[in-house]
């Protein structure tokens, strides 16, 4: 999974970055500075579960994050798309960091300027399209590409009514015939509105107060304060839990925010805990065993014979296999089976 953070200069981009990541990025220097990290994704059901097998090693799942430059609302040239655009593109998900914590802060003023500049690039991109490949399906006579045109001439009329495409509510087909624009406005959005540290206090107030941002299966809000979260990862975790115990707060709200962007993209997890190593996995929900499987090894999909699974909460109960046997609680489940968040999985192949 690929997150890229954007927002205005100076909104936090960098802190944000650095709070995810424990890395310790300049912040505040005005520098625009791009960067990338892949970080594990942090996961309490996995850390209790090697508590319980005391492997060798623990495999997090990773999450690849981007600091983006800001968004300044000044391409290269006209009509030419910068290349933060480009990087954009790549990404599954865009987190957009709002400054609330400095004193002329305009939050909501900042998410619609943002949003538009999204919308503009979105637009910039369908007009460079649509004229080619009507010209290219007249000269052609080619019809296979008619479907694409229609869907973009919706898309077309959609960003210039200053809507995001998200709004749209394309079909998956019609998705499908645009995949390769990658478009801004399509792609999940996590709003992180960026508040001082002397706001933490009323930070489930604040959540309300913004809630009418969330859209259902496309967006998604954090309130955070990332200087203290910046702060907090930087330290080491037997420091940190005090810090947080003090501040009153049970997890790192960035913790949450990874968890939301998950759910944000339809992704869950499952658990393999076999041997040596102890494993998060990443897949989207709805995934089978069978395909699942695939996601471990390739083998263990070509060979598939069976998937024993037993629930997160079951193993931290029974605690071992016999146990688990003996409370029937645990499945043994074909390659049609539709794997749930938390299940633990051990695979019985042959090749
Ligand atoms: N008080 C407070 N200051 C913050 C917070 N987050 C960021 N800042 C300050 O805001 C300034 C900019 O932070 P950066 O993280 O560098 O912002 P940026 O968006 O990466 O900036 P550019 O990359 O230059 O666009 C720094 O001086 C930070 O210390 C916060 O939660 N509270
Ligand atoms: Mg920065």
């Amino acid at each position: 999974m690929r997150l890229g953070i954007i927002g205005l200069p100076q909104s936090g981009k960098t802190t944000l970055f650095n709070a995810v990541s424990g890395l310790e990025e300049t912040v505040g220097d005005y520098s625009q500075a791009v960067h990338r990290a892949v970080i594990k994704v942090p996961d309490e059901r996995l850390d209790n579960l090697a508590g319980l097998f005391e492997p060798e090693k623990v495999t997090h799942a990773e999450i690849e994050f981007l600091d983006a430059a800001a968004f300044t609302g000044k391409g290269k040239r006209a009509g030419e798309e910068p290349d933060i655009m480009h990087d954009l593109r790549t990404m599954d998900a865009v987190v957009i960091v709002i400054d609330d914590f400095s004193v002329n802060a305009k939050p909501e003023h900042d998410l619609r300027n943002l949003i538009d500049e999204m919308i503009l690039a979105d637009l910039v991109l369908v007009e460079s399209n649509l004229t080619k490949l009507e010209r290219s399906i007249k000269l052609t006579g080619k019809k296979e590409r008619a479907g694409e045109l229609e869907v973009l001439k919706k898309c077309h009329e959609a960003l210039n009514n200053e809507r995001s495409l998200s709004v749209l509510d394309l079909t998956e087909d019609e998705k499908r015939e645009i995949r390769g624009y990658s478009f801004l406005t399509l792609k999940p959005q996590l709003i992180v509105f960026n508040v001082a540290e002397d706001k933490l206090p009323q930070r489930d107030g604040i959540y309300e107060s913004y809630k009418k941002y969330c859209i259902e299966g496309f967006r998604d809000i954090s309130v955070i304060c990332g200087k203290i979260e910046m702060e907090l990862a930087a330290l080491e975790e037997d420091e940190r839990g005090e810090f947080l115990r003090e501040l009153n707060i049970d997890r790192l709200a960035v913790d949450k925010f990874i968890q939301k962007s998950y759910g944000l993209l339809g992704l869950i997890s499952f658990f393999t805990v076999l041997g040596p190593e102890c494993r998060a996995w990443t897949i989207k929900e709805g995934t089978t065993a069978h395909k699942a499987a695939g996601v471990v090894h390739t083998d263990f999909e070509r060979g598939f014979i069976k998937a024993e699974v037993a629930a997160y909460d079951d193993y931290m109960e029974h605690k071992t296999v016999p146990a688990l046997k003996a409370a029937a609680r645990l499945h043994v489940e074909g390659k049609g089976y539709v794997v749930r968040d938390g299940d633990v999985i051990l695979f019985r192949f042959n090749v």
